[in-house]
């Protein structure tokens, strides 16, 4: 028997032009904006992979924004994605987690029309202990006058994204993103040093097997999470238990939750109010994956997409994955 041999080879620049050539008056900036992401990802994925190595573990004896300790592999992160996209004339501005305000283009370099929003290394606490970490963007199109963007060009709701993703650095490295066709997934040969395609148009299970949720925070919950966490756990005798498997790396817990179906959860909680995670680089942009993928995602009331945001930094509650089991969140906690 002659085995098939012919399943075709699609790296990821190639992927990202065939898919623009479907768009008429696609002017190419986008395909840029994703190829320099590409690029800038297989830099972290570097320095991650070499992070024991290379002596860059620990805290770099910094607080972000957030006041949280900054690991010098989160400046790593951040310094190789600004580097990597402030020269090619495809964005007016960017915004990150590592840094408080919006970054500028310099002077000295052209502008474009979009805002790439960013957490650099998300799940950064667990580098030191070799668990999977991740870096989450964002893309949107400036809507302000003018050459440069500002920071309403950054505050627009999900629903305004053109492109959005993840890259998890874990025992392989994965690239997942989609501007609103899907959702595709490449994973990166490190011998060619290029991502493949692996996964193409990734469809989350319509109900799932897994819940990721730090129940440590169970004493600061509302009744109504405590409630959902046990109907979700079978606890109330409604529904079988799902499996809890939390890595604390959103990146590595959406993903896992993407390909084999169930819900992540960051509820507000007594001590915050608006939940840990940030809305623009984070939130948003697994959001637009996940829906894009048939899945849901709300921030206990509505869709997370249409949440109108103020502020660059700003945290919200989430529930995300496959569609049915984030349709349980929303019935009881709206119901109560
Ligand atoms: P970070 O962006 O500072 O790394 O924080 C976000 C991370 C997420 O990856 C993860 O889901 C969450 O924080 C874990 O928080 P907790 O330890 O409170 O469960
Ligand atoms: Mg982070």
């Amino acid at each position: 028997m002659v085995r098939n041999t012919s399943t075709s080879v699609v790296t990821i620049e190639r992927f990202i032009i065939e898919q623009e050539r479907r768009h008429a008056g696609a002017s190419g900036t986008l395909s840029g904006v994703l190829s320099d992401i590409a690029l800038a990802a297989k830099m972290i994925a570097n320095k991650v992979r070499s992070a024991g190595l290379a002596d860059v573990l620990g805290s770099a004896d910094q607080e972000n924004v957030q006041g949280e300790t900054q690991q010098k592999l989160d400046i790593i992160a951040n310094d190789t994605i600004v580097k990597a996209m402030d020269h090619g004339g495809r964005l007016c501005a960017m915004a990150s987690e590592e840094v408080e305000e919006l970054i500028p283009i310099p002077d000295k370099f052209r502008t474009g029309p979009y805002v790439l929003l960013f957490d650099p290394l998300d799940g950064s606490s667990n580098i030191d202990v070799n668990v999977p970490v991740g870096t989450i963007f964002s893309l949107v199109t400036k809507t302000s006058a003018g050459q440069r963007g500002q920071v309403s060009d950054a505050l627009q709701p999900g629903t305004a994204q053109v492109a959005a993703g993840y890259v998890i650095y874990g025992s392989s490295t994965m690239l997942v993103y989609t501007t609103g066709h899907g959702v595709h997934g490449f994973t990166l040969d490190p011998l060619l040093g290029e991502f493949l395609l692996s996964h193409p148009d990734i469809k989350i299970p319509e109900h799932g097997r897994y819940l990721s949720v730090n129940e440590s925070y169970e004493q600061h919950w509302t009744p109504q999470v405590r409630s959902l966490i046990q109907r979700y756990r079978g606890l109330d005798g409604k529904r079988a238990a799902m499996n809890v498997r939390y890595v604390g790396s959103m990146v590595a817990d959406f993903h896992r939750n993407l390909l084999g179906g169930g819900v992540f959860a960051y509820p507000a909680n007594a001590k915050s109010p608006q939940g840990k995670l940030r809305l623009l680089y984070e939130c948003n942009p697994l959001a637009f994956v996940c829906e894009q993928a048939g899945g849901a995602a709300i921030d206990g009331r509505g869709r997370i997409l249409e949440i109108q945001p103020t502020a660059l930094h700003q945290r919200t509650p989430i529930y995300i994955g496959s569609r049915a089991d984030v349709e349980i969140a929303r019935e009881l906690l709206t119901n109560g």
